[in-house]
């Protein structure tokens, strides 16, 4: 079976971009694949967290990654730091990487634009170094992400490939798969900008504990265009465009079918059956999040997780260790 990993910064509630680009891949995966699903708690804290807040959204973020379906039963699910190879790997990957590659990074970029560098932490910079070494410790096939972190898959090839030339045939070289619908699902207030859990103004994101009367609200405000026909057209209707895929991704319909079907009408309706098919979904991963805070099954899951993964993670740290020199026996 091959092996698949990805994980979710908690910074925040968890987002319908989240759960639309990721999670519910996640789910879908873990009966063909063999899943590991981590929360990257160390990467979280490259910006200064509120601890009280991040340890609510820790746990919160494990509720609803069961909540959406992930299965303890059939993947692993455990947190970053609890898996002490991380750490130390994603030094190591640190080492290996060059300044000019991470300088290269959109994200990073993205995140600094306007920031002095007084300002910046160190960890924003090294991040994908950290995230190499996430995927590499468990020899990942695959690395389902949203379109933002398919530039960070890729320095984690360059890695893995890196070390194996200059040691010896070491690391998995793992493929990012992105979704070919809701890849990059986008704010419903400025629809050229990702929907970002870390957006100031909430009314352009979903959260996945927003009230679903709220969530409806806030498609039936997302901005569209004065066209008034319901069209997938990227470039022209970002707004309707982003409003389909949300559509499509959550229903399982073809945009095509979906568009097809408006044929003639405008926009009224058509937001108010993304605004049901969100706030139904929503309603249905608040159930199961609100029973499973209350069952207290998270500290188990979590430590039957970290155990699983740490098996992985202590030999494949050994071995690189060994290759590298600095272990002596
Ligand atoms: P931030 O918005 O603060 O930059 P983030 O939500 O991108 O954070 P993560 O929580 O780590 O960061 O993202 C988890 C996963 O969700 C990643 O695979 C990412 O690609 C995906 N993702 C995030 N936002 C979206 C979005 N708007 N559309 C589709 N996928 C997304
Ligand atoms: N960088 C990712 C979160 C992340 C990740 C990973 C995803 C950290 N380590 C390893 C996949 C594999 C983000 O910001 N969304």
């Amino acid at each position: 079976m091959k092996r698949m990993l990805s994980g979710i910064k908690p910074t925040g509630e968890l987002t319908l971009g989240n759960y639309i680009g990721a999670l519910r891949n996640f789910v879908k995966y873990q009966d063909s694949y063999e899943l590991y699903v981590f929360v990257a708690n160390l990467h979280c804290v490259t910006v200064y967290q509120e601890p009280k807040e991040l340890r609510k959204n820790l746990k919160d973020a494990i509720a609803l990654y069961l909540a959406c379906g992930l299965d303890p039963e059939k993947c692993t699910i455990f947190l970053q730091s609890d898996v002490l190879e991380h750490a130390q790997l994603g030094w190591l990957m640190t080492c290996m990487t060059y300044m000019g590659e991470l300088g290269r990074m959109t994200q990073y970029k993205e995140k600094t634009k306007g920031a002095k560098d007084e300002s910046i932490s160190a960890g924003l910079f090294v991040y994908p170094s950290l995230m190499a070494a996430d995927i590499l410790l468990y020899d990942a096939d695959y690395v389902p992400v949203g379109e933002d972190q398919k530039q960070h898959v890729e320095i984690t090839r360059d890695l893995a490939q890196r070390f194996n030339n200059r040691y010896s045939e070491t690391f998995t070289l793992p493929e990012p798969l992105i979704p070919q619908v809701g890849a990059r699902i986008m704010s419903l207030t400025d629809p050229t900008k990702k929907m970002s859990k870390s957006e100031e103004s909430n009314k352009g994101c979903i959260y996945l504990t927003d009230d679903p009367a709220v969530a409806r609200k806030k498609i039936m405000g997302a901005v569209t265009d004065n066209y008034a026909h319901v069209n997938y057209d990227k470039e022209n209707q970002p707004g309707v465009s982003n409003l389909l895929e949300i559509l499509s991704s959550l229903t399982g319909e073809a945009i095509d079918s979906i568009v097809a079907r408006y044929e003639g009408k405008g926009y009224g309706d058509f937001k108010k059956e993304v605004g049901d098919a969100v706030a139904n979904e929503l309603t249905m991963i608040q159930n199961r999040y609100n029973d499973i805070l209350k069952s207290g099954m998270i500290e188990t899951v979590l430590k039957e997780g970290a155990e699983k993964a740490h098996r992985i993670a202590f030999r494949k740290l050994k071995k690189v260790q060994k290759k590298m020199g600095i272990d002596i026996f």
